[in-house]
């Protein structure tokens, strides 16, 4: 970790390098790995938090979970014998990734508790200027790696900001409230709550929860490893690697079945309304839960512990829409006002309006927002924009995914991002900016793509969609095929100049 004194003095002086990252999850964090081991030792990584990790350092609610098998949830080059269970939870996972960057002798390379304010295009100077709260920096290429789901959403209900007690966002969890004995209630049933819900019922006098849209859920299939597995994974490397392979083959076809194989879909209804049929007694409250939307649309949730908890009997699940939250209760619409020491918000994140969008300022003198608010969260195979020149995305719009690991993803973005790099330095490019027609007919594609899968047809609102009904956050095919886009830098697609600022 660079120290403050290493650091303070920049606040004073611009300092310059080749390459900023900003954000330091598994994808900001995997693509300084890369640099440093091609050598590529002039980039710096600016870290809002205080360590690396992201989204796994961030979610630290009781119950925070993966829902992607460990050996998948990892980086290829850095597997992981030592899991101990098929499905982590957070504390393993963030322990894995401050591992990774120890070994991998990056963290001298990043600044921590450095939140990035702006970051500005120079169209003279063709450099990035960014401000942060410890100084300016300037740099040739900017690389965002803040992640999609980085920035909570708080809910706009009447009075909120009102509410006298204990109130926080799942993703911020304040560890000093100590529910135990008080009464709870938790806004939102996505992946988040599904496991705070299990996690605080038996501990809290009453949990209520405020169910806007039901969740479709299958079996968790999660166990401790077995010592003899364990052994296998460490001493015979093979059979981590069948193991993932086996797990990445299976994840890949269900992709296929939900968003192609309506008959498919079928099935995984049939079996999620089984499950419901088994673990809810009341019937009533079976009703109240069942989905009303095709199995896919929203994320699919798994979990062997939400509906017993949701059965127990000091456990409610309020559908009738929330009218205000009062400084000690919430009140629904039909007039029924329930009291309340805490209040767990679980509601999301921003994703197609994020904050972030606000800070980058591009070529043109428009923010991120403003062009996105133009033609809509999209970019060249998630990576690069038109008009913001020298700068690429990980997990940009259309790489999320519902069904596999994002880690496989990322990857494939940093292969793609560190070839654009090394192609600037090779031909010795002072710009490379996506042309806008290459960017354009991609989207169109993808968007065409899109429009026939469940995610559009399914019969539900998401996160998935942004205002104007367009999937902008999948990735609509297999991973595979996104692998084999970002193979390489395809420098056709880009305008660029050099050094004697010829456009080539
Ligand atoms: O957020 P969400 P999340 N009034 O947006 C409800 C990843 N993740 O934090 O469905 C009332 O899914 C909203 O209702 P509705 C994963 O990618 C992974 O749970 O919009 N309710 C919904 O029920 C996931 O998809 C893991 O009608 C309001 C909930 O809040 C993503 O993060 C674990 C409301 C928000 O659900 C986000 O998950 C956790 C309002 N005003 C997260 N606004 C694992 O790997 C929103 N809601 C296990």
């Amino acid at each position: 970790k660079v120290t403050d004194n290493d650091v303070e003095p920049r606040v004073a002086e611009t300092r310059h390098v080749k390459t900023i990252i900003v954000g330091s999850g598994f994808a900001g964090l995997g693509l300084a790995i890369r640099l440093r081991q091609e050598g590529r030792n002039d980039f710096l990584v600016l870290e809002r938090g205080s360590e690396v990790g992201g989204t796994w350092r961030d979610n630290t609610y009781p119950g925070a979970a993966c829902d992607v098998p460990s050996h998948l949830y990892s980086y290829s080059f850095a597997p992981n014998p030592d899991w101990t269970r098929s499905f982590s939870k957070q504390g393993e996972i963030q322990g894995y990734i401050k591992s990774v960057a120890e070994r991998h002798d990056v963290l001298d390379r990043h600044i921590f508790d450095c939140d990035v304010q702006s970051i500005r295009w120079n169209e003279a100077a063709a450099q990035w200027e960014i401000s942060s709260t410890r100084g300016e920096f300037t740099a040739d290429t900017v690389v965002s790696a803040v992640g999609a789901l980085c920035e909570p959403a708080l809910p706009d209900i009447k009075g909120i900001n009102d509410f006298d007690g204990e109130i926080f966002h799942s993703a911020r969890w304040n560890h000093d409230a100590d529910l135990t004995g008080k009464r709870v209630a938790v806004i939102g049933t996505g992946a988040s709550s599904i496991q705070i819900v299990p996690a605080i019922a038996s501990k809290v006098a009453t949990l209520d929860v405020y169910q806007r849209t039901a969740p479709w859920l299958l079996p968790r299939m999660d166990r401790p490893y077995l010592l003899p597995e364990r052994l296998a994974f460490k001493y015979l490397p093979a059979v981590q690697r069948l193991s993932r392979a086996a797990i990445y083959a299976a994840r890949e076809t269900q992709v296929v079945g939900l968003t192609r194989f309506p008959v498919l879909m079928k099935a995984f209804e049939a079996l999620s309304r089984a499950k419901l049929q088994i673990e809810i007694r009341d019937p009533e409250l079976r009703k109240k839960v069942t989905p009303n939307y095709r199995i896919g649309c929203k994320r699919m949730l798994i979990s062997n512990e939400y509906y017993p908890a949701l059965d127990r009997d000091n456990v409610d699940v309020i559908t009738d829409g929330i009218a205000e939250v009062r400084a000690g209760s919430i009140v629904t619409k039909d007039g029924t006002e329930r009291e309340i020491d805490a209040l767990i918000v679980a509601t999301g994140f921003h994703v197609t309006d994020s904050p972030t969008y606000n800070a980058m300022v591009g070529r043109d003198g428009r923010t991120l927002a403003e062009v996105f608010d133009d033609i809509g969260q999209q970019a060249y195979k998630g990576s690069a924009i038109a008009n913001f020149p020298n700068m690429f995305f990980l997990v940009g719009p259309n790489v999320g995914l519902g069904h596999t690991s994002m880690v496989f993803m990322i990857e494939s973005q940093i292969n793609y991002v560190s070839d654009a790099l090394a192609t600037i330095d090779k031909r010795g490019l002072r710009t490379v900016e996506v042309r806008e027609d290459v960017q354009h007919a991609y989207n169109a594609d993808l968007q065409d793509k899109l429009g026939k899968t469940v995610w559009n047809t399914g019969g539900c609102a998401s996160w998935y969609l942004d205002k104007h009904g367009n999937n902008t956050t999948l990735w609509p095919d297999f991973t595979f095929e996104f692998r084999r886009l970002t193979r390489h830098f395809d420098a056709a697609a880009y305008t660029t100049t050099t050094a004697d600022a010829d456009r080539e």
